[in-house]
């Protein structure tokens, strides 16, 4: 039995017993993680982590898109300054603060922002239609909200250089075979599977699932923090290069993109 939360204009926020469901809504734009998205993402989820009632989270773009990226169209005219005051990083900090186990379950794409939303959670779920992806190469950028970093620590450097450097997407297969995903299922079963999944860990105890959350970030985390703001300096400075803002605009005007090295 699905509950209905306070309304949104682009995520939709429910419940299904102990499990809270963050939904991305912008299917036009293919859920692209356009500010006023972010926001409210955030804000849902804390809304459920703050909940005695759920034990867990199910973060989804439903069965077709989890999220083609950052909004392009937000960020074509940006300069390194505006992107480092925004508050985008902010946001991305307090998803990593959520305390209850956070499972996203990805079918269709999810390309840079939203891989590297994906990998920000503690379980990924894929459909079998499930694509991801750091494709920023091709607009002129690197990923940068921690793609370069977690993604290499999860796929090892061939490859994590393979999907970087070219733009190429892995299905889910390739996904689970390479430890991004934890579990494939049916397209159309994607956001109950993982909401499955979520009712079974609400089974465990609270502090222990949450001790154990931790404890396997820290592992994994460790020092990732370091290149993180590397990488986040880096995409900042890529703001200040022509090609940048032309792999941008040739994106919005569906053109090929002509790079000039400036
Ligand atoms: N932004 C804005 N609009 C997007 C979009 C995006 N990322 N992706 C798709 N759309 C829009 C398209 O413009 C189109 O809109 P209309 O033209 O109909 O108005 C609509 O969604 C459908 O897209 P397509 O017509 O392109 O659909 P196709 O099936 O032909 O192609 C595609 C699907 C996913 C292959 C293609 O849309 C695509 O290549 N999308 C862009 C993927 C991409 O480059 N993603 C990376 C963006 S950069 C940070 C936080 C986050 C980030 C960085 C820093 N900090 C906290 C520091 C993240 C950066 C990125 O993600």
């Amino acid at each position: 039995m699905l509950a209905c939360m306070p309304d949104y204009e682009h995520v939709l926020s429910t419940s299904d017993g102990p499990v809270g469901i963050v939904t991305l809504n912008r299917p036009r734009q293919l859920n692209a993680l356009a500010g006023p998205l972010l926001r409210e993402m955030v804000a849902a989820l804390e809304a459920h982590d703050a909940d005695p009632g759920l034990r867990a989270i199910v973060l989804t773009g439903g069965p077709s898109v989890f999220a083609a990226g950052a909004d392009i169209k937000e960020m074509a005219e940006a300069t390194p300054v505006d992107m480092l005051v925004r508050d985008t990083i902010g946001m991305w900090d307090r998803v990593k603060k959520i305390g209850k186990p956070l499972i996203a379950a990805v079918a269709g794409y999810a390309l840079g922002g939203g891989c590297e939303l994906a990998m920000l959670c503690d379980i990924v779920v894929a459909a079998e239609n499930a694509r991801f992806g750091q494709p920023e190469i091709n607009i002129g950028l690197i990923p940068g909200a921690g793609g370069t970093q977690r993604l290499t620590r999860t796929l090892g450097k061939a490859l994590a250089m393979d999907l970087v450097l070219t733009g190429r997407m892995l299905g889910a297969e390739e996904a689970l075979q390479r430890g991004l995903v934890a579990r494939v299922v049916a397209t159309e079963l994607i956001v109950d599977e993982a909401v499955r999944l979520g009712k079974e860990l609400a089974k465990r105890p609270p502090i222990s699932v949450r001790m154990a959350k931790e404890s396997i970030t820290r592992a994994f985390e460790g020092r990732v923090d370091d290149g993180i703001d590397l990488e986040r300096k880096a995409f900042y400075l890529l703001f200040a290069t022509r090609d940048a803002h032309e792999g941008m605009h040739a994106f919005i005007d569906k053109r090929q993109p002509s790079y000039e090295g400036r």
